[in-house]
């Protein structure tokens, strides 16, 4: 009796051990990625389709959530392989202001009327 209760605990503390690792690699595995916050020029929807393909194609950009309504697009990106710079970049050439990085003039020429930023409110 003696000798299965200190195998139930030798096993209890193995299984301990394993759960706070895997808890550990997964607050690891979180920690890779940065969050930044992007403000854009996105009118509507297509806008938003637009800059989070563009984003989602763009190295190091692991994902990226445009809120249309206060045109603030989150990204997650990893540090090791981009940096904000590019990331706006990425989205002024796709047309759109990105902070106080503005839209690339050829490319913003090319959006469709609705998702001008001078455009009429729609
Ligand atoms: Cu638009």
């Amino acid at each position: 009796m003696k000798q299965i209760n200190s195998k139930l605990i030798a096993m209890m503390i193995v299984a301990i051990v394993m759960i706070g690792y895997n808890v550990y690699a997964q607050v690891k595995k979180a920690d890779k990625y940065t969050t930044i916050k992007i403000k854009t020029s996105a009118m509507c929807d297509m806008c938003k389709e637009t800059i989070e393909k563009v984003l989602a194609y763009e190295k190091g950009v692991k994902s990226s959530e445009l809120d249309v309504d206060t045109k603030v697009c989150t990204v997650k990106y990893d540090a090791t392989k981009t940096t904000p710079e590019k990331i706006k970049l990425a989205i002024s050439k796709a047309g759109y202001d990105a902070d106080e990085v503005l839209a690339d003039p050829k490319a913003y020429a090319k959006l469709s009327p609705c998702c001008k930023k001078d455009g009429k409110k729609h």
